[in-house]
């Protein structure tokens, strides 16, 4: 053998046992993450199950679990003063955890509960009681529980409910969203914050109502008037948002509360957390589920002021709605969920940023304090708590949809074991009361078992929305994303649960569920065969990219961080933060 034949023959042997070593290393990566999937949904379907059980021995019917004390409480603490005493003989709560636990149910396979739970509310539900209650968290865990699980019920390819299920749910929901109604008779159509389910809006009633509260019925109320073709319920819930869009500053930013009376804001400080939130979340949502160009408009302007004014680097903090400028320098708990909404739209390395910084806030505590002083570096001195929230775990969720990046596995599995070995009791999961001394509050939210658990369970095992398309409601509640409920059909579509669009020659498919890109960017997109731009990109003021201050440069498409101003005079991202 000469020497060149017997290289050629070593490298021939050195690349099949490299090749051999490779797919072994890497089928071995992919069963080891395979078994670390299996182990781990399992583990959260015992938590699930844990925080369930003890709910409907200990609380059921009332609504929500005390796991310390393992008893019930049905002042529904943020849905408002349902409270026992005020409900008619014989009538125990809303079985709110119920009703919230429906579409995990469905999610985690077991029909068989599903069904039970379905017939039990049917028979026992009844909203007719003279109890004061939040409007949006009513329309968030009870009307968009029931709406939800009554499309999971009826879905075929469920193969729910065989012969017993009537549209009891659908019936349910509807009466509630009719109770609903009153509150939005203002001079302005925005509604009252609180309302009477038996009486309607009580004399003297608090006109103040928050952003989220007001503008983010619209998912439920929609998919309400789709269901039972009443148009009232979309009707208001959309003239709300018009309402309150047409009432932001020029800057395109909004306040945070506001007198549905006057139509004056009471707050203008606001951020994306508390009393905002949803509304960003419900416009972008709104456009999935019903293809509304409307929703996109306004959500892409409110993306961009958001980005623009109240981003610092991979953070964001609070803004004056007027001028812009910094208020508050917090991280909040309910924050978390943003770049699950960048996911959304394809901002997936912004969003992939800010999730980190929020994990990292997440590991200094063991959980997320409610609120975080970016500046100081330290809890705020009167929110310290975490009850059992599940913004952070969403984010990851979606981040893990979009990626298949096995760190955001890592990332649940930390949550996961946080979860167990801080807030896991005897009688459920309890809420920390201080993340600083991890001293526990005797009350498991319903979110818990709505959203924190599901989204968690669905980062292992997706398995149950294999071929849907869903839109997950501000309360975790799937919607199901149906051409038929679009306005404005894309070009070529399948007239089913997925929606289709042909551009050009090229057939693409565009879906909330498989994360790529939102519909909008496809169908915005330019007739040039571009690639499709980032929604966070604001262009520099002028196009030779020079400038005077700050405030003349933009946000940077590629990173959607924020341009500043060199002492050269050139926009650029010259502050690495
Ligand atoms: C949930 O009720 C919803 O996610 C809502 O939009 C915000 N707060 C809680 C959970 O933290």
């Amino acid at each position: 053998m000469t020497r060149r034949t017997s290289c050629w023959t070593s490298l021939i042997v050195f690349l099949l046992i490299s090749t051999t070593i490779f797919n072994s290393s890497m089928s071995e990566l992919d069963s080891g993450l395979s078994a670390k999937r299996r182990r781990m949904s399992e583990k959260v379907r015992k938590m699930f199950y844990h925080a369930y059980d003890n709910y409907m021995t200990y609380a059921f019917p009332h609504d929500e679990l005390k796991p310390i004390s393992k008893t019930f409480t049905d002042s529904l603490s943020e849905l408002g003063n349902l409270k026992l005493e005020n409900l008619p003989q014989g009538y125990n709560g809303s079985a709110l955890t119920l009703v919230e636990s429906l579409s995990s149910l469905v999610i985690l396979g077991n029909n068989t509960e599903f069904e039970k739970a379905v017939m039990w509310l049917s028979e026992n539900l009844n909203f007719d009681v003279d109890a004061r209650i939040n409007l949006f968290e009513c329309n968030i865990r009870l009307l968009g529980g029931l709406v939800s699980a009554h499309i999971l019920a009826t879905d075929s390819t469920n193969r729910l409910i065989q012969g017993t299920y009537n549209n009891q749910l659908l019936v349910l929901a509807q009466d509630l969203g009719t109770r609903f109604l009153p509150a939005f008779n203002t001079p302005t159509g925005l509604p009252y914050a609180w309302i009477n389910l038996k009486y309607g809006v009580m004399e003297n009633e608090t006109t103040e109502t928050s952003t989220s509260g007001c503008g983010s019925l619209i998912l439920e109320m929609g998919a309400l008037s789709r269901l039972t073709g009443d148009s009232r319920f979309e009707d208001a819930a959309l003239h709300a948002v018009r309402k309150l869009w047409a009432m932001r500053s020029s800057l395109n930013l909004l306040g945070t509360t506001l007198d549905v009376a006057t139509g004056e804001w009471i707050e203008y400080s606001s951020g994306i957390g508390a009393g905002v939130d949803s509304f960003y979340e419900y416009l972008i949502k709104a456009h999935i589920l019903f293809g509304k160009e409307e929703f996109w408009r306004m959500f892409q302007s409110a993306y961009l002021a958001v980005q623009k004014y109240f981003r610092y680097g991979s953070w964001y903090h609070e803004a004056d709605m007027r001028t812009g400028r910094a208020t508050y320098w917090q991280l909040t708990s309910l924050q978390a969920f943003w770049p699950g909404v960048q996911v959304l739209v394809g901002d997936v390395a912004a969003a992939n940023l800010t999730h980190r910084e929020f994990f990292h806030v997440w590991k200094k505590f063991g959980v997320l304090p409610e609120r975080y002083l970016l500046d100081h570096q330290i809890v705020h001195p009167t929110e310290k708590y975490y009850p059992l929230r599940p913004e952070l775990a969403e984010s990851t969720y979606y981040l893990y949809q979009a990626t298949k990046d096995p760190w955001y596995m890592e990332v649940g599995e930390t949550i996961v074991n946080s979860l167990n070995l801080h807030t896991k009791v005897e009688g459920g999961y309890a809420s920390v009361k201080d993340v600083t001394t991890m001293q526990l509050e005797d009350h498991q939210h319903s979110f818990f078992l709505a959203e924190t658990c599901k989204y968690l369970y669905l980062l292992f095992d997706d398995s149950a929305l294999t071929g849907q398309n869903y839109v997950f409601t501000t309360e975790g509640h799937p919607l199901p994303v149906m051409s038929d409920w679009h306005e404005r059909l894309p070009d070529s579509y399948i007239p089913r649960n997925w929606t289709s669009i042909k551009i050009e020659t090229q057939k693409k498919q565009a879906s909330a569920m498989s994360m790529q890109v939102c519909p909008a960017n496809l169908l915005n997109r330019g007739h040039d065969g571009e690639q499709i731009e980032s929604v966070c990109h604001v262009p520099d003021t002028r196009d030779d990219h020079r400038c005077s201050t700050d405030d003349d440069c933009g946000i940077d498409s590629t990173n959607c961080r924020r341009r500043s101003c060199s002492i050269a005079g050139y926009c650029g991202l010259w502050l690495f933060i």
